[in-house]
């Protein structure tokens, strides 16, 4: 079914009225408490396109933004590129491109199609991580941080992409692949500049409690940080960590990480004395405890392996009691977190702002200096040796040293592109304003996001390091907080045929096809229709049929009931006071939806809103009630809200409107609607008449869910919670 009005022309025009009205330009200074900072994660300009999963995300996003302007906050909801890093020169280097040229055309597509999404951006503060503006405050950041001497340089043993040719960060692998290209990561030893991040660990875990996060988000993060508590234990000088000191007395070899100095030789058990093998074995890792382990075979299953192996003695000594057991050796601390590598041995990304000099050492780059600007270079490809390819320019290596004037030679490795995005959000708000240029961010400005929507592929990567940037930044007072994101919702991940979209499936699908045909607003609602929005799923085209019937409907009821027959209509009849099909007076339809999608949106089921729209409009034919209907409609389908709303004899924009209230529409209302929770978790919604006994209203929430409870908690009016069985409550 075809739509009865042409997509392109009249979105083009709200868009166009938008732009030119500014509604999407707040003033961020003078908001105060009324801004809300509605912030989504910024894409990856690695592709010529966005697909439709970033539009299912940001659709979300701004209707949860609009939602909020519809509630009286001044909105602010920027957007940029995370244009810098291995993600998009990867890409560079497939096509056989230059990276700089290939992110300019690559931005501009990615900026048209978000443009063409109707999203609410705030376009007079955007961003790109590889335009020298930006990155010469990432360099800045790298500055202070080795001033602060939380950014050291360090022989190491890392881990290194056979492929990307570079080393990686830990986060940046998937067991032990590397998270962009999915080969096979090695570990070599070398020297390499690391942030501090382990001096943040603790701060890094205990600051999740407070945070309003999802749990599966805090679990990730605590699981990486991984806080151990054991006990450190000496060999002679040999130290090793164990959370089992009881099993001291069993202990009858000593495991290191191969290539440890102390291998092959032996070492006296602390105890009896005897002189234990200390043999190289795989499973120690270097970078964990001591890097050493004292094996008991009889009561650890890798420890059982290996002496199986080496034809090593198993004992079965008895273990120390708890009180012995905490008398040997000293307790430790140990993390699974380390430090953040941030070396990359590749091009694209901001040169790192060090100087190295015969006498003075590593030297970095005086503030003023800033930024190195990273030389254009035709032959980009990873040299593969562990030197970037910026090693090559000798103008841009032979340089002073800022310290004493002498021969100097630059770091010629460039940063993580994870730093880039680890203060992006700092940025934002100072943008546009007077001296944007003088500073990475103005303190006065700048503010944590309300929220923030982010992938849950982030929450060991991107959200931690912003979250140790943060401390770090707030410790050296440069901002005034040290909690990035107080408040972030995951979003899902859409699939096609089954899959999650990448190029080596093949089952990329972009949103131009769509939006042509159909326009932007039927490809928002589809793709939140589709699937919850936390949750994600597979986009099915069936949901743009049913959005566009659903459209057309809405559309010829506004043209019914405004008067205006001139569009196709489909004879409903019209006029307040219209009784439902269900015998329900028509206002009581209108209270239903506002409550419903109120609740929906604020939980950020975009799908269920939508659904509740839908249900609504059967029962809602008059002038007043479609105007709460498109108001409704307005955070989700934004164009199509403003011309019905027009056609209404609506003044102003829709999105300028205020929220509708279930309150206010709610007049005369006999029913009420109470939520019904089973064990405290929410359940369903029934309806019952508003002078309904607590006993009718126990029964209908009985009735809804079959559940036969143990013990009913009832709020008068609002909520009934049936207790199924008596748990840690004392009678
Ligand atoms: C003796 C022992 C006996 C252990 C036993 C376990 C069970 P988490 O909880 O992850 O901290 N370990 C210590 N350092 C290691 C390293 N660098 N590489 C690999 N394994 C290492 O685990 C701590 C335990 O992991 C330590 O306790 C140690 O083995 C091992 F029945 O010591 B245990
Ligand atoms: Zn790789």
């Amino acid at each position: 079914m075809a739509l009865p009005y042409n997509p392109d022309e009249i979105e083009a025009k709200w868009r166009q009225r938008w732009d030119a009205s500014g509604l999407y330009r707040p003033d961020v200074g003078r908001a105060g408490d009324a801004l809300f900072y509605n912030l989504v994660e910024f894409p990856y300009p690695s592709a010529e396109g966005l697909h439709v999963g970033h539009v299912f995300r940001y659709s979300g996003v701004d209707a949860y933004g609009r939602y909020h302007a519809m509630r009286g906050r001044s909105v602010f909801q920027p957007i940029g590129f995370d244009a810098f890093g291995i993600h998009t020169e990867n890409y560079a280097l497939r096509v056989g491109e230059n990276p700089a040229t290939l992110t300019a055309r690559t931005t501009a597509a990615f900026r048209r199609q978000l443009e063409r999404g109707g999203f609410a951006w705030d376009w007079s503060r955007t961003l790109d991580t590889s335009d020298p503006a930006y990155y010469r405050w990432t360099q800045w950041i790298l500055v202070r941080l080795f001033a602060a001497g939380l950014m050291y340089r360090e022989e190491a043993p890392v881990v290194w992409c056979p492929s990307c040719l570079t080393v990686l960060a830990r986060e940046q692998t998937e067991g032990d692949r590397c998270e962009r290209c999915g080969t096979t990561v090695t570990e070599r030893t070398m020297r390499q500049w690391f942030l501090r991040t382990t001096a943040y660990a603790e701060r890094l875990l205990s600051g999740l409690d407070a945070l309003d996060w999802p749990e599966r988000a805090k679990k990730l993060q605590r699981q990486w940080i991984g806080r151990s508590e054991g006990r450190e234990i000496d060999f002679g000088d040999l130290t090793v960590f164990t959370t089992r000191a009881e099993t001291l007395p069993a202990a009858t070899f000593l495991g290191v990480a191969p290539g440890h100095p102390a291998a092959g030789g032996r070492r006296p058990h602390p105890l009896t004395g005897a002189a234990l093998p200390v043999l190289e074995a795989d499973y120690v890792l270097a970078s964990y405890g001591t890097g050493a382990v004292m094996g008991v075979p009889a009561h650890d299953e890798r420890d059982r392996r290996f002496a199986t192996e080496r034809g090593l003695p198993v004992s079965d000594a008895p273990l120390l009691d708890p009180a012995s057991a905490g008398a040997v050796g000293r307790p430790a601390v140990r993390y699974r977190l380390r430090d953040w590598l941030i070396s990359r041995q590749r091009y694209w990304g901001p040169p790192i702002p060090i100087v190295y000099c015969e006498p003075c050492g590593p030297v970095a780059v005086p503030e003023a200096e800033l930024p190195v600007l990273l030389p254009s270079l035709d032959d980009v490809r990873p040299t593969g040796t562990g030197i970037s390819p910026l090693a090559a320019v000798a103008e841009f290596v032979e340089t002073r040293c800022p310290e004493c004037g002498g021969r100097g030679r630059r770091e010629t490795d460039v940063s993580d592109t994870f730093l880039d995005s680890a203060w992006y959000y700092l940025r934002y708000p100072s943008l546009g304003a007077p001296g944007a240029d003088r500073h990475a961010w103005d303190n006065s400005l700048v503010r944590q996001p309300d929220f923030y929507a982010g992938g849950s592929e982030h929450v060991q990567r991107h959200h931690l390091y912003a979250r140790f940037l943060a401390m770090a930044l707030f410790d050296l007072g440069l901002v005034p907080f040290d909690e990035p994101f107080p408040r972030m919702r995951l979003g899902g991940l859409i699939t096609s045929a089954g899959a999650k979209m990448s190029k080596s499936r093949g089952n990329v699908v972009g949103p131009d096809a769509y939006t042509k045909r159909h326009g932007a607003d039927v490809l928002r609602c589809a793709l939140l229709f589709s699937c919850p929005w936390k949750a994600g799923g597979e986009f099915h085209d069936d949901a743009i049929a049913g959005v566009e019937r659903f459209f057309t409907k809405l559309w010829n009821l506004v043209a019914a009931a405004s008067g205006n027959t001139a569009g196709r209509t489909s004879g409903a009849a019209a006029g307040p006071g219209r009784v439902a099909h269900d015998g329900k007076p028509e206002p009581h339809a209108v209270a239903w939806a506002v409550e419903e999608v109120t609740a929906a949106i604020e939980r950020l089921r975009f799908n269920v809103a939508l659904a509740r729209i839908m249900e609504a409009t059967d029962d809602i034919s008059s002038a007043d009630g479609l105007a709460v209907v498109v108001r409704l409609l307005a955070p989700l389908a934004p164009h199509l809200a403003e011309e019905l709303w027009e056609r209404l004899g609506g003044r102003g924009s829709v999105h300028r409107t205020s929220w509708p209230t279930a309150h206010v529409e709610r007049a005369g209302d006999p029913d009420q609607t109470i939520v019904v929770q089973v064990d405290g978790k929410l359940r369903r919604r029934v309806r019952v008449p508003a002078d309904a006994s607590d006993e009718a209203v126990v029964a209908a929430a009985v009735a809804a869910t079959g559940i036969r409870a143990a013990r009913t908690v009832l709020v008068h009016g609002r909520l009934v919670n049936l207790v199924t069985a008596v748990t840690g409550s004392r009678p």
